[in-house]
């Protein structure tokens, strides 16, 4: 069946890097891997816990040194997302992942936005760009770089909260978010994944998103959904990640279809799809597999892509 045209919502492009395009980055940049080669590093791609995921996440993003390893990352993304029906993706990126190692703002927001500027040409797809902070990181330091992204007027629609979730709630980034909102930047921020459903309050209330990541665990909170519901806040769900990080036992087991029961606004995403097992198409088709999604429910999660995107309404009625 053809892919429904939809909108990413949720991908950190750090998390598009394939084994292959690591091992190429690595003999680009003179760097040597402690992986025999692309097949035995993606034998490490068994994750028990969210952590687990992001020591090898952080660890592999070293191969990223030059604005071009950054712009050929991205076109790669780019190319595979046109395959999976996506006609708009809004991306994320780790600035401060690479700030820690001694890569500048400029080499990997000019690299990515370098590749994003021709995404309509080259792959037919919209794209803008989300700065997102390390939750597991000072608020003073993703403050700083804030500050940064804005002075260098940095080509970002908005700031997310990724990263370690359990330990750091949203309400220690108070002050960043109100600086964005500020700015005009919309906000988006992980909650629910493997933190608690008062992470997503916190959320809500002190950081006022305009749409969560993931928000799985919403349905240990009765009040919580009818909040979510009454509002029709985003949730971007990524069902993949969700099992390979344990979040759920497995893929028969996700929660999508008790959210859609519920008249929550949920749409697929693929969050890392180099590590969790595949790309929005392999999302949507693991749950077609898994619960026989029917074509009225695929149109429903692809219209709610649409309608969570940060476009304007014509770009929204294009796409619908
Ligand atoms: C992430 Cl799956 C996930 N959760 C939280 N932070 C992340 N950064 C990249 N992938
Ligand atoms: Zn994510």
């Amino acid at each position: 069946m053809p892919p429904l045209p939809c909108a990413e919502l949720h991908l950190h492009i750090e998390g598009t890097l394939e084994p292959e395009l690591i091992f190429t980055l690595a003999a680009r940049n003179g760097i040597s891997l402690p992986y025999a080669d692309p097949a035995d590093l993606a034998t490490r791609y068994a994750f028990t816990d969210l952590q687990s995921f992001l020591d090898l996440y952080y660890a592999n993003m070293d191969v990223l040194r030059t604005e071009q390893d950054f712009t050929d990352m991205t076109r790669a993304y780019l190319r595979r997302a046109a395959a999976a029906g996506v006609r708009h993706a809004e991306i994320m990126m780790d600035p401060q992942a690479h700030l820690a190692r001694g890569v500048p703002l400029e080499t990997c927001v000019n690299g990515v936005a370098a590749a994003l500027s021709t995404s309509e040409t080259d792959a037919g797809i919209s794209t803008s760009l989300i700065a997102a902070f390390l939750r597991d990181r000072p608020a003073a330091e993703a403050l700083e770089v804030l500050r940064d992204l804005l002075a260098m007027d940095a080509p970002i629609i908005g700031i997310g909260l990724d990263s370690a979730e359990a330990g750091y709630p949203p309400s220690l980034f108070r002050e960043v978010y109100d600086v964005a909102r500020d700015a005009g930047l919309k906000c988006v921020a992980h909650a629910g994944e493997e933190g608690p459903a008062a992470y997503v309050w916190e959320a809500l209330d002190l950081l006022a998103v305009d749409r969560i990541d993931h928000g799985i665990r919403c349905l240990e909170d009765e009040a919580l959904v009818e909040r979510l519901v009454a509002d029709q806040v985003p949730l971007t769900v990524c069902p993949l990640s969700n099992v390979r990080l344990r979040a759920v036992d497995a893929i028969g087991d996700h929660p999508l279809p008790a959210m859609l029961a519920r008249g929550l606004n949920v749409s697929v995403h693929s969050d890392d799809p180099a590590y969790f097992g595949g790309y929005l198409d392999d999302n949507l088709a693991a749950l077609v597999d898994a619960f026989g999604l029917g074509i009225d429910d695929r149109a429903r999660l692809a219209a709610n892509s649409v309608r969570s995107a940060f476009i304007s309404e014509g770009r929204r009625q294009d796409l619908l």
